[in-house]
């Protein structure tokens, strides 16, 4: 009996010393178009409502990160940069329209050194065929909600149901059927939602029906210092779909608006509200399935040995200025969420500040894997800041860059320190010229005085135009200006 006793002691503290030795699983769950103030561990106007639990347990049990930032706010060069750890001018990933080049170096074709065995199921909206995963079934383009088709090595595969319904199933797939269960795993779970049009699954159609939700302080913004903004087509009020977006019965609404009694504001407001319920039915079916994916590592036991990483390939509008989309370099969009949890690395419920960006997340991936990352990535591990040991000599400011025209946005590049932003506008609504903002972003985290042409602030303006400068040679970035190749409308965006 007592020898008995014995063993089941010694393999016990085999089966530890085994766990302590091995190399943690990552678990990357993505989201496209997760507003920072759609997580309600970041504290926003939502948060006392509850409806992001899963999420907010991961940074109630890790690290919440708050100055995570994107270096192209939009769809497809958001996932190049994940991808190669590279600045969209490197990756060759401007826009969503031309093509990857998947021929580059990326970190999945690396990690298998470090004996990894890597998989990506869900949108990558790269076009082509994706490199280096062991297994991968991907969305074609933005693919659809319901039903979706998913890409595959073996050709396109059809799925019944909701997309983060079916990403999270052929992951769950994978990892109890595919998998090698004696090699870490590099598992990316890259859902669909809550990009527009905001479809829901079924059972979370009705969920928000009654519910109110608080409106930013500044969804009437009348975007006075800003002329570039004024410009804007991503407006709740003007041009948010009522058909496709809002699903409404359009001759119903016509009806509806034309109604002389109904003011601007009270349309802008009707509109947010419906926005607003199928944007968060489309986050809760997200965080449901976050939450199965957690429950069956818990399930098996390696949890504890798993680093959970939950982010989205860039913010998102909700209400605040009026809009919906990303594009800007403003907060709103420039900003992503992204939260870790490392049991026994990430201290519980802590909170880094530190400037990081998108270009990072590659790198940190290798550095985990005990990989050395090819030097010419632009970004930097996130690895020690995990361990609450931002290095001295940290970055001090962040460089952005959006090539498209799209949704009233124009051409714009800058860079942020955090405190203070410069941003200059030079696309097709600039008109030829160089068109700069500035602001001061601890007292006007809003960002709704552009401080460009008050003299207070004339020394700042010149130390911050060097710093764009000093950046843009940093991640040598050239002067020549991209053509962005055009959409051709004859075809339809298959793939
Ligand atoms: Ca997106």
């Amino acid at each position: 009996m007592t020898r008995f006793f014995i063993m089941i002691l010694l393999s016990g503290l085999v089966f530890a010393e085994d766990a302590k030795s091995k190399k943690p699983n990552i678990l990357w769950l993505f989201c496209d178009d997760m507003a920072v103030n759609a997580i309600g561990a970041y504290g926003s106007r939502f948060a006392e409502m509850n409806m992001t639990k899963n999420i907010d347990g991961l940074a109630r049990e890790g690290m919440r990160f708050d100055k995570t930032y994107v270096c192209n706010s939009v769809c497809a060069p958001s996932r190049a940069a994940l991808l190669t750890g590279k600045h969209s001018h490197k990756n060759g990933k401007y826009g969503n329209v031309e093509k990857f080049n998947h021929d580059q170096m990326q970190f999945q074709k690396l990690i298998g050194k470090g004996g990894y065995q890597s998989a990506l199921f869900g949108k990558t909206h790269l076009q082509g065929e994706i490199q280096g995963f062991d297994h991968w079934e991907t969305l074609p383009g933005h693919g659809k909600y319901i039903n979706p088709a998913l890409l595959t090595a073996e050709g396109k595969v059809n799925h019944e149901g909701h997309s983060s319904d079916v990403i999270t199933n052929r992951a769950l797939e994978w990892y109890n059927e595919k998998r090698d269960k004696d090699k870490p795993f590099m598992l990316m779970v890259h859902y669909k939602a809550p990009h527009r049009a905001w479809i829901p699954a079924p059972r979370f159609v009705e969920k928000f029906k009654d519910t109110v939700f608080p409106e930013p302080k500044t969804l009437f913004d009348d975007y006075k210092t800003r002329d570039m903004a004024v410009q804007h087509s991503m407006g709740i009020r003007e041009h948010m779909n009522l058909e496709k977006d809002l699903k409404t019965n359009i001759w119903e609404h016509r009806k509806y608006l034309l109604n002389k009694d109904l003011s601007k504001e009270e349309l802008t407001r009707q509109k947010y509200q419906a926005y607003m319920r199928d944007y968060f039915a489309c986050v809760a079916g997200v965080d449901e399935n976050v939450g199965r994916l957690l429950d069956q590592l818990k399930a098996d036991g390696i949890d504890d040995n798993t680093i959970v990483m939950f982010s989205s390939d860039q913010g998102f509008y909700l209400g605040e200025h009026g809009w919906f989309d990303k594009r800007w370099m403003y907060e709103e969009s420039f900003r992503t969420p992204y939260i870790v949890k490392w049991p026994g690395v990430t201290k519980p419920g802590s909170v880094n500040t530190d400037l990081c960006q998108n270009i990072d997340f590659a790198e940190t991936f290798l550095d985990i894997a005990g990989v050395e990352a090819p030097s010419d990535m632009q970004g930097e591990s996130l690895v020690p800041l995990f361990e609450g040991e931002t290095p001295k000599d940290w970055r001090k400011s962040l460089y952005y860059h959006y090539y498209m025209e799209g949704h009233g946005v124009t051409m714009h590049d800058g860079v942020s320190t955090g405190d203070y932003k410069l941003i200059k506008f030079y696309g097709k609504k600039a008109k030829g010229k160089d068109h700069w903002e500035f602001y001061d972003l601890k007292n006007d985290p809003a960002e709704m005085n552009n401080l460009y042409n008050n003299p207070e602030m004339a020394s700042k303006i010149k130390e911050m135009k060097e710093e764009y400068t000093s950046i843009r040679d940093y991640y040598e970035v050239p002067d020549e200006r991209v053509v962005m190749v055009k959409r051709d409308k004859s075809k339809k965006n298959k793939k």
